[in-house]
C-alpha cells in the first residue's frame, strides 16, 4: 500500500512538532519555559467552556488513546456518569514498559507541564478533584522532575483550589510503581495504586464505571493527556488537519534497533516507516531492513514489504498488525528472528502475573521450545507445537499480555518459517550474534 494523500506527512507538518517542540531548550521542563510556549493557554480555553462541551470538543477532535489500544479519548471521558454523587478519578498510565516503547518517559522528562495541564483539562471535563500519575518506578530522574512540575504548578495556582477562577479544585498525586510490566494494564495498575498486588481485574465493569476505589475512573496514557492542551488551544480542526479521518493528529514514534539515529520522532499519524526512516537517516549504514514491529513486541511483526503502510490504526490493522504504542523496532539482515522472538518470549514469561493458566504455563513452554530450536535441538514438530501453544494463549488469556506474547510467535512463523526450519535442519543458529548489535 502507498500512503494516500489524506495521510498528510508534508515537510511543514513534520517540521512543526508540538509535544517535542522545545525539548532541546535549556531547562525545557520548567514552568517558565512552558509558559513561553503557550503553556496553560489550553486550560484557560477549556475553563471558558462547560465541562460537557470540553468532552464533546475532545471527542470531535478525534484524539485516540496513545497507550496502545487507540480507544477514542473523548468517548472514554463521556462514559463517566455525572450526578452520581461519587468521587471521580483521573489516573494517568505512565508505566511505560512495552518493549521498544520510549516516548512517555522522555516526554515527562523534557516537558512534564504538558501532562499537568492536560490533567487539569481532563479533570475539569470529568469533574474530578483528585488525579493520579502512576509512573514507572525505575525512572527516578523523571519522578523527581514530575514532582517538581507538580510543586511549581501548585505554587503558581495551576493546582489547588479554584484554579484560574474556574471553580475546579484539583490535587495531583504522583505514585511510583515497582517495575512490573503487568501494572501497565489499566486494572492491574488500579489494584497496585490501591496498595494490592498488581493483577488484572475482570472487565466489565470497566474503570469508567468502577475503577479506583470502585469509583468512576478515567485511565489514560501520558501522551493522550499531554496532547489535549494543544487541541484546546489550537483547535480541533487544526488537529484534524493531520493524519487521517479515523486516526487524526500528531504523535510520538519511538524508533529503535538497527537504525542510524534511534530516538523519538514526532510526526502525523499516517506517515510510513519509509518516510520516517528517510527523515531520520535510515538503517545503519550498509544494512537493510528485515523485520520490524509497529507498536512494540506485542504487535505482530511486519517486514520490508510493509514499508509503505501508513502508520495509522486502520492501515496497520489491515496489514495484519496493530499500531499499538508506535514503537518501531527495526531489525536488519544480521538478526536471527528466532533469537529475537525467544528474547521477547522470555520477557513475557518473566512478566506474566500468573493469574491465568494459558499465559502462565503457555509462555513458559514457548520459551523452552524456542530455546531448544535456537540451540539446534529442535524438531520439525516443534513448529506446529509453538503455533498450537500460542493459539491456546491468544484470546484465551485473562488480559492482553497473553495475546501480546502470542503475536511474535504467529507473525514470525508466518513470515520466517524457513528460518526456523534452517535452525532445525542445520542443528543450530545460522547467524553470527557478534554481527547483530541488538541481541549481542
Ligand atoms: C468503558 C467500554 N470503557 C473499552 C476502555 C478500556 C481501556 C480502553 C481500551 O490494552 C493495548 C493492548 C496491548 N466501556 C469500554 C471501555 N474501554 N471498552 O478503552 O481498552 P482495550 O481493552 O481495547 O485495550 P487495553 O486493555 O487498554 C492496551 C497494547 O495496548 N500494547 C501494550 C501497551 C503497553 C503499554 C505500556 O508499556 N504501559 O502501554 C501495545 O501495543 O497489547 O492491546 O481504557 O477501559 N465498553
Ligand atoms: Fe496474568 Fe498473563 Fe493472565 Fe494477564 S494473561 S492475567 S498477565 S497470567
Amino acid at each position: 500500500t502507498v500512503a494516500p494523500e489524506i495521510h498528510d506527512a508534508s515537510p511543514e507538518k513534520l517540521l512543526a512538532p508540538v509535544l517535542s517542540a522545545f525539548w532541546d531548550e535549556p531547562r525545557s521542563w520548567t514552568l517558565e519555559t512552558y509558559l513561553r510556549h503557550e503553556g496553560y493557554e489550553g486550560a484557560r480555553k477549556a475553563f471558558a467552556m462547560q465541562p460537557d462541551e470540553v468532552i464533546a470538543y475532545v471527542k470531535d477532535s478525534g484524539l485516540r488513546g496513545r497507550g496502545g489500544a487507540g480507544f477514542p479519548t473523548g468517548m472514554k471521558w463521556q462514559f463517566i456518569p455525572q450526578g452520581d454523587g461519587k468521587p471521580h478519578y483521573l489516573v494517568v498510565n505512565a508505566d511505560e514498559s512495552e518493549p521498544g516503547t520510549c516516548k512517555d518517559i522522555p516526554l515527562l522528562f523534557a516537558n512534564p507541564h504538558s501532562l499537568v495541564e492536560g490533567m487539569l483539562i481532563a479533570s475539569y471535563a470529568i469533574r474530578c478533584s483528585h488525579a493520579f500519575v502512576y509512573l514507572r518506578g525505575e525512572t527516578v530522574p523523571v519522578l523527581r522532575r514530575l514532582h517538581e512540575a507538580v510543586r511549581e504548578a501548585y505554587a503558581a495556582g495551576y493546582l489547588g483550589r479554584n484554579i484560574l477562577g474556574s471553580g475546579l479544585d484539583l490535587d495531583i498525586t504522583v505514585h511510583a510503581g515497582a517495575g512490573a510490566y503487568i501494572c501497565g494494564e489499566e486494572t492491574a495498575l488500579l489494584d497496585s495504586l490501591e496498595g494490592r498486588r498488581g493483577q488484572p481485574r475482570l472487565r466489565p465493569p470497566f474503570p469508567a464505571v468502577a475503577g479506583l476505589y470502585a469509583c468512576p475512573t478515567v485511565v489514560n496514557n501520558v501522551e493522550s493527556i499531554a496532547s489535549v492542551p494543544a487541541i484546546l488551544n489550537r483547535g480541533k480542526e487544526w488537529f484534524r488537519s493531520m493524519g487521517s479521518e479515523k486516526s487524526p493528529g500528531f504523535t510520538l514514534y519511538s524508533l529503535s534497533g538497527h537504525v542510524a539515529n534511534p530516538g523519538q520522532y514526532e510526526a502525523p499519524l499516517g506517515i510510513t516507516l519509509r518516510q520516517l526512516l528517510g527523515m531520520s537517516g535510515g538503517m545503519r549504514p550498509g544494512h537493510t531492513l528485515k523485520f520490524w514491529t509497529p507498536g512494540g513486541s506485542s504487535t505482530p511483526l511486519l517486514t520490508d514489504e510493509h514499508l509503505d503502510v501508513p502508520l495509522d490504526y486502520e492501515a496497520v490493522g489491515a496489514a495484519g498488525s496493530m499500531l499499538g504504542t508506535k514503537a518501531l523496532q527495526c531489525f536488519d539482515e544480521t538478526t536471527c528472528v528466532v533469537r529475537a522472538v525467544t528474547r521477547w518470549t522470555e520477557f513475557y514469561a518473566h512478566e506474566s502475573c500468573g493469574k491465568c493458566t494459558p499465559c502462565r504455563e503457555g509462555t513458559y513452554w514457548l520459551v523452552q521450545l524456542l530455546r531448544d530450536i535456537e540451540a539446534g535441538k529442535g524438531r520439525m514438530a516443534d513448529l506446529d507445537k509453538l503455533a498450537d501453544i500460542a493459539d491456546n494463549i491468544n484470546g484465551k488469556s485473562f488480559c492482553a499480555l497473553g495475546d501480546g506474547a502470542a503475536s511474535p510467535i504467529f507473525s514470525s512463523l508466518q513470515y520466517f518459517r524457513g528460518e526456523y526450519e534452517q535452525h532445525i535442519k542445520g542443528k543450530g543458529c545460522p547467524f553470527d550474534p557478534s554481527k547483530s548489535t541488538v541481541w549481542a
